[in-house]
């Protein structure tokens, strides 16, 4: 078992299988190796049952790492407290303002982050947005909560700190310090403004590794593997990847022992992977989805969507990405069919698929964008967001299947309003990209693409996900 981290300056938002087998690992090795006070400070957003979990086990876990040979489990050990941040939301600020906290690290999803996809500015028609701004005691956004963390610390003590999102947003540490800036100003706490830009550092930060929903079959392997019983064990993928920025204001674990990667320049490795992996991994995950595939190693099987991945990523997204020097391209890619088709690791197309209102956001418009403004429409791009829809607001007598319908997305009110109101599928697409609040409204001024797009979706629904798989492949 791991020793036990010698204090608690990391304050984690958003203790989600994703963190504890990533920058928990990292954690981890960096401790094992040079010490430190780099103990994590878990905070969940809402929900008790893995906070109570790790409660009742110690505050550890087993990450099962999976490939198709086989599998093996690590217990990372680096977690010195966990709380749940809907209950004691005073509780968070408190930490952050800690004075021995000298990073937050943050893995809330792109959804967590209360901004306007349209705009890229704070959410502020969200309730919950507008509740924080009001009342400052007991902040329940992110965003909120690190402001008002931070304009505690800047208020009582001052000690620098560095917020680290680690999330697939772009940009992800420059967008997280203008929210936060943002918030500050609009809730008039412009005191604390000079401090922010003095004493507060955001790196960018590029995270990667494929990391599953939890399941009965790998707590039992992580129980047998520990002798003793994990009810929590987060099932990985083998590969994992941190690339991000020195910027950090008052220290850090020495990650790059557990092969973290720090650059000045983060953003065409988060190019690269939210495009190329992400971006295609959504296709995967709709077109399988309304194939009936559960899993994206199962729909990666299907030639069909094999081959619209392969071409939205190399025909469309790959012309849009300045692919980092140090990585060989090819390989990158092969390596991601292989990782795709991981069927031990059984990563649900339900699971992907989800909150695709604000995954798309990142992950579409700019690639494009960049085409259509070269006189070239990207079909498999509109194929993308042509078989989003019809997984979360399938038009009438349409019936998306079973994983469509498992797929959460804050979205979906909004799209299934807009489509029972359309008088017709084109009128519905184009008032998704005038009026959907999903996508910046350059886009729906190209109207090739909308129309492209409401063709695709029209297809889909008259003659299924293969017969639009093949008209783009052709077009
Ligand atoms: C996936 C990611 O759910 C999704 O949208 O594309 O969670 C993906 O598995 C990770 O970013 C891999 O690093």
């Amino acid at each position: 078992m791991p020793d036990r981290p010698e204090g608690t300056a990391i304050v984690h938002l958003g203790l989600g299988n994703f963190h504890r087998a990533h920058q928990a690992v990292y954690t981890a090795r960096a401790m094992a190796e040079h010490g430190g006070p780099w103990g994590i400070l878990g905070v969940a957003n809402r929900s008790r049952s893995v906070v109570d979990a790790m409660l009742g086990q110690d505050l550890l876990y087993g990450v099962v790492e999976i490939s198709p040979t086989g599998s093996k489990v690590g217990v990372p050990g680096s977690h010195t407290g966990v709380m749940v941040a809907a209950e004691d939301p005073e509780g968070v600020v408190a930490a952050i303002a800690d004075p021995q906290v000298k990073i937050v690290t943050v893995t809330v999803t792109e959804h967590g982050y209360t901004f306007s996809p349209e705009t890229g500015t704070l959410d502020v028609q969200s309730t919950s947005v507008q509740r924080d701004l009001a009342d400052e005691r007991a902040p329940l956004t992110t965003i909120g909560q690190i402001a008002r963390g931070i304009a505690l610390r800047a208020r009582t003590h001052g000690a620098p700190i560095t917020i680290a999102s680690c999330d697939n947003v772009l940009s992800n540490g420059r967008r997280t310090g203008a929210l936060v800036h943002e918030f500050l100003e609009r809730a008039g706490a412009t005191d604390v403004l000079d401090w922010l830009a003095l004493s507060v550092q955001f790196p960018n930060s590029m995270v990667d590794r494929i990391v599953p929903a939890s399941g009965d079959l790998y707590n039992e392997a992580s129980s047998s593997a520990l002798s003793a019983t994990d009810s929590i064990a987060v099932p990985a993928e083998p590969f994992t990847m941190w690339v991000m920025e020195d910027l950090f204001a008052a220290g850090r674990p020495s990650w790059e022992v557990a092969g973290a990667r720090f650059t000045s320049d983060v953003e065409p490795f988060e190019l690269m992977k939210v495009r190329l992996l992400n971006g295609t991994h959504s296709l995967i995950a709709y077109l399988g989805a309304l194939d009936g595939k559960g899993t994206i190693p199962d729909s990666t099987a299907e030639s069909f969507v094999e081959g619209a991945a392969r071409a939205v990523l190399v025909d469309e997204y790959l012309p849009t990405v300045p692919v980092p020097e140090s990585v060989d391209i090819d390989d990158y890619i092969a390596q991601l069919f292989v990782r795709w088709s991981n069927s031990a690791l059984g990563h649900r197309t339900s699971q992907v698929g989800s909150d695709g209102s604000v995954k798309l956001a990142q992950r579409i418009p700019a690639p494009a964008l960049a085409h259509l403004r070269n006189g070239v429409v990207p079909q498999h791009l509109s194929l993308t967001v042509a078989a989003y829809l019809c997984c979360i607001a399938p038009p009438q007598n349409f019936d998306p299947g079973p994983h469509a319908r498992a797929m959460a997305d804050p979205a979906r009110p909004r799209l299934a309003g807009l489509a029972d109101s359309a008088a017709s599928i084109e009128d519905f697409v184009e008032r998704v990209f005038t009026d959907g609040d999903i996508f910046p409204s350059e886009i729906g001024e190209f109207v090739e693409f909308v129309s492209r797009t409401a063709e695709y979706v029209d297809m889909i629904v008259r003659h299924g996900p293969r017969a639009a798989a093949a008209e783009a492949a052709t077009s």
